[in-house]
């Protein structure tokens, strides 16, 4: 039994072992046990019961309580006392105060604005630093209060949008198969996905596949763990897939390799795609992705060759200019081999769309609406440009837009305006809290109550608080419940307890039906979706399109100004321009900055632990690009373009494609995101990471 809190929310016991969820935005979604002794979390570990965590967690992970116990780690809120930016050291620049006065400030603050401005001036920018649905970004937490304020509402468009957005458009929905049974396909795709890396408890079924004899192609520019552990590793030109994906549809109809009565009975505008491809002879489609037409062949037979095609779609191939086009094609390919009707065949994108909580509830809907959204990944636009109102109070929480955002010297000049008031609710002092006018300790995951979903199953966990926070610290709806009523708001839906809103989010028929309470969940930790039983087949009773089928040919996207059949959307940057018969790697290269090993994002990436296993940053060079440039293994560059640039040892690796740079995200204090362009890909307002072109030079020195 555990005790309650006045507002209702459980007392951590002070011993026992307490199933939990890891929080972070990481497709696995684990289910994890923390060990308590003496009201001390001593040890922390993958939940062996679970089907998808099967007992182990990952190295950025396995380090949590180490890294949560960091000496840096926010313990007490602090308000401003030096100019902002990084010049004034952290323990400088901010004075310690109490929860009541930085609460009365930030109330008095957003009265002040809301005033002179209205609501509309407030914008609350959630990060994915927790994509959890009551602390974290999936709801977003706050939202019953910004509703009820009528602030800004906050598009979180910095990761996957584009990919849901293109995937909608031909399937009805970017959440495909079971990702369990890619273990039954008899070929498996992985297509811009650091797999072993950024998704890796999808990889022993991707194994059990291969057992039973289905071949592992990746696609990717990069020779990644993934690609070098494939049995074909297929490396296009950065931003390409959407000719090459053409080319194999081409290649595939050419063929006859068709499914033609599934073709027949489950999709609509098939004649309309064979008129779309009739410019796409595989030539072509080679020689926009710069690699060789046999190459693409051979790829369309072993996509035809065992069935079924099971595609895992990575985040990674959709940060390009063209990234939604490319994700609506690359699943057209399954439909052509009439593989989402079979069990082990489809595609993997998220499956986060399968969860279906009540979250019009758990947000407050009926509470209010927000004049205008804004997008996260606009920041500096939205910042700089936009009017009526002008934002002047900026909330953010869970993220470190000063080194994930795109466009990092803007986002910089962005958030050092003298009349914007920043608050940042985070764990540690970012890059990002060197802005802040006041910041705000949070609970980490194993302190909070929190319901998470993950993109790469289909069960749903509950996250019991397993130990008391540290020093000062409060979870994000505590932190709202104060601020409601520094504000004099007596709306009792801002008073809500954790658990009610879990009840809320589980207040849906499908959770009733199936008797998951919050009680069932608390005592369980986890449980398979009510709505997608296995097995589970997400086509058996047609697609959730305007038509109910499979949609080559969408009015929908047409209407919204994507065409009716998808098509190829070239890079704005990455990539020389193929039709001006450019050499690859020639003036400059197209820079990759992907998922790291050791930290997810920027979360962690300051702690003394990650920052002892990674070593300075890094950036790998293809040997004949080192070689032309003059420059050598071990080295420090400087990589830039026109926006900015960053500083980083060389690695030489043969393994690469020419041409290209490969480094990885999140680093604290490196600014690789100064070389991107905050520019909107072509669905969804996603960012357009990976489509950013940079020379190389010596560093000075
Ligand atoms: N170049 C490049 N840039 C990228 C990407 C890329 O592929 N290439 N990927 C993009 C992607 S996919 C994403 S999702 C974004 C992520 O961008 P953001 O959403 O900004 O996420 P993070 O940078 O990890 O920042 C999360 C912050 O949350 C804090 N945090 C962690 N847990 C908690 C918590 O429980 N409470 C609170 N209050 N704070 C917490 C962390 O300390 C960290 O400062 O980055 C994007 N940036
Ligand atoms: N360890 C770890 N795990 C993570 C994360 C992390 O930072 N660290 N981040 C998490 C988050 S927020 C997300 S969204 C996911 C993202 O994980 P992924 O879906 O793996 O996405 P990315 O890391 O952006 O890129 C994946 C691969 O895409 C390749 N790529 C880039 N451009 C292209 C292209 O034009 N075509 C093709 N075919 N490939 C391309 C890159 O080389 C990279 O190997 O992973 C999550 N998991
Ligand atoms: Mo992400």
């Amino acid at each position: 039994m555990t005790a309650d809190r006045p507002h209702g929310d459980p007392v951590p016991p002070s011993d026992g072992t307490i199933i939990g969820a890891c929080p972070l935005d990481c497709p696995d979604g684990c289910s994890w046990l923390v060990t308590v002794e003496g009201g001390r979390a001593t040890h922390l570990r993958g939940n062996p019961e679970h089907p998808f965590t099967r007992g182990g967690l990952c190295k950025k992970v396995n380090p949590w309580l180490t890294m949560a116990a960091d000496p840096d780690r926010l313990l007490r809120p602090l308000r401003r006392v030096a100019p902002k930016g990084p010049e004034v050291p952290f323990v400088d620049a901010f004075e310690p105060v109490s929860w009541s006065e930085a609460l009365e400030e930030i109330a008095g603050r957003f009265r002040s604005i809301m005033a002179s401005s209205g609501p509309a001036a407030i914008w609350p920018f959630a990060g994915t630093g927790n994509v959890g649905f009551i602390q974290g970004g999936a709801v977003p937490v706050g939202s019953r209060l910004w509703n009820h304020l009528g602030v800004s509402g906050h598009q979180i468009s910095i990761c996957s949008v584009s990919g849901h957005v293109g995937l909608s458009y031909s399937t009805g929905t970017a959440a495909g198969m079971d990702p369990e049974d890619v273990a039954r396909a008899g070929t498996v795709v992985i297509w811009g996905s650091n797999t072993l890396v950024a998704n890796r408890h999808l990889w022993p079924f991707v194994e059990q596949a291969r057992a039973e004899g289905a071949p592992l192609i990746v696609i990717d520019p990069v020779r990644t763990r993934t690609a070098a552990a494939a049995d074909h590793h297929v490396a296009p030109r950065v931003g390409t897939d959407g000719a090459l994906a053409l080319g194999l549809c081409r290649a595939i109809i050419d063929a006859d390799a068709i499914d033609r009565d599934g073709i027949e009975t489950s999709t609509v505008g098939f004649e309309d795609l064979v008129a779309s491809l009739r410019p796409w002879p595989v030539e072509r489609a080679a020689r926009v992705c710069g690699l060789d037409p046999a190459e693409i062949e051979e790829l369309a037979v072993l996509l035809t060759d065992r069935q079924p095609l099971a595609i895992k779609l990575g985040q990674g191939m959709q940060r390009h200019a063209g990234g939604g086009q490319t994700a609506r094609i690359v699943s057209y390919l399954p439909a052509l081999t009439g593989s989402y009707g079979l069990r082990g065949g489809g595609l993997v994108y998220s499956t986060s769309d399968r969860y279906q909580l009540n979250v019009a509830a758990a947000a407050g809907t009926d509470l209010g609406s927000r004049p205008r959204h804004l997008a996260m990944t606009n920041l500096v636009a939205n910042l700089t440009t936009l009017d009526d109102p002008r934002v002047e109070a900026l909330f953010v929480h869970g993220a470190n837009p000063l080194v994930s955002n795109p466009d990092t010297e803007g986002v910089r000049a962005a958030l050092a305006r003298d009349d914007l008031f920043t608050v940042v609710v985070d764990v540690f002092p970012t890059e990002t809290v060197d802005y802040a006018d006041v910041v705000l300790p949070s609970t980490l995951q194993h302190e909070q109550y929190e319901i998470n979903d993950s993109f790469s199953h289909l069960y749903v966990s509950l996250n019991r608080p397993a130990v008391a926070p540290p020093g000062e610290c409060l979870p994000h709806t505590e932190i709202f419940r104060r601020l409601a009523r520094a504000l004099d708001l007596d709306e009792p839906a801002l008073q809500a307890s954790d658990r009610e809103l879990a009840a809320a989010l589980l207040d849906t028929p499908a959770y009733r039906d199936a008797g998951l309470t919050v009680e069932v969940l608390e005592e369980r930790g986890w449980a398979r979706l009510p709505s997608s039983p296995a097995p589970w087949l997400p086509f058996a009773q047609g697609f959730p399109t305007p038509s109910g089928r499979f949609e080559f040919a969408s009015e929908r996207a047409a209407a919204e100004g994507h065409g009716l059949v998808a098509t190829y959307r070239p890079p704005a940057e990455a990539g020389p321009d193929p039709a001006a018969d450019d050499v690859i790697g020639g003036p400059g290269y197209d820079l990759v900055a992907s998922a790291s090993d050791h930290h997810i994002n920027s979360v962690f990436a300051g702690t003394a632990v990650v920052r002892s296993r990674t070593g300075p940053p890094t950036v790998r060079i293809h040997p004949d690009d080192a070689a032309r440039d003059g420059v050598t293994g071990g080295s420090t560059v400087r990589v830039g373009n026109e926006r900015g640039g960053f500083e980083a040892v060389l690695e030489i690796d043969p393994g690469l494609r020419p041409g290209v740079l490969a480094t990885t995200k999140g680093w604290w204090r490196m600014g690789v995101n100064a070389t991107v362009d905050e520019r909107d890909s072509d669905m969804g307002r996603g960012a357009v990471f990976h489509d950013t072109r940079v020379w190389l030079q010596p560093a000075a020195g």
